[in-house]
């Protein structure tokens, strides 16, 4: 069984196998933790993105990183929150289950999530923690050789609300 972790920081920094991007479907680059993560990598992450023709939402594609860290990272496409009606939350929950999937396929061993679509996408955060959490600790059980899953969140009160729902989530 996987570890999951929950940490306060940023992402680009962390040393795992592979870091989850919440990016667009163009692939190409963009704000928040996109924006960081194509900065602290470097350009070689977008030269690779140029060459997979985009992704679908709930989907995840893999380039090297670049001057990161990590060795993988892993580019996914949260859905956009238009009120949950909209197949939301199957959609993050395939983005976590796709991201460990393919991290599985290139041999990544940990990876670390930021908080997909809790930002410019305006997942509320309450609803996302629990999804993000239960889906990606059921991936994990089917690719025991993903073995650490570390949520990096971006402040101390995210942290905060990522812990209650961990707590709140069904053991193991
Ligand atoms: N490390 C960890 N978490 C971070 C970092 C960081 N360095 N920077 C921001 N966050 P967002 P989305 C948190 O907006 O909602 C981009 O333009 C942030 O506080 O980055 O999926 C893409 O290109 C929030 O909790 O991603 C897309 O167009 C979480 O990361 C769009 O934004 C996600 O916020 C995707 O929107």
């Amino acid at each position: 069984m996987a570890r999951l972790e929950l940490v306060a920081g940023d992402i680009t920094r962390e040393a795992v196998d592979a870091i989850v991007n919440a990016a667009n479907e163009s692939l190409l680059g963009g704000g928040g933790v996109d924006g960081a993560i194509h900065r602290a990598g470097g350009p070689e992450i977008l030269a690779e993105c140029r060459t997979l023709g985009g992704c679908a939402t709930g989907d995840a594609k893999a380039t090297t990183a670049g001057r990161l860290e990590a060795r993988w990272v892993i580019h996914t496409v949260g859905p956009v929150w238009v009120g949950g009606g909209a197949g939301e939350d199957d959609l993050l929950a395939s983005c976590h289950r796709r991201s460990i999937e393919v991290a599985a396929e290139v041999g990544a061993r940990s990876i670390a999530f930021p908080a997909i679509s809790t930002g410019v996408y305006g997942f509320p955060k309450e609803r996302a923690a629990p999804i993000a959490l239960g889906s990606a600790r059921e991936a994990a059980a089917d690719h025991p050789t993903v073995d650490l899953v570390r949520f990096v969140l971006f402040s101390d009160t995210d942290l905060r609300l990522w812990r209650g729902a961990l707590e709140r989530s069904d053991p193991p």
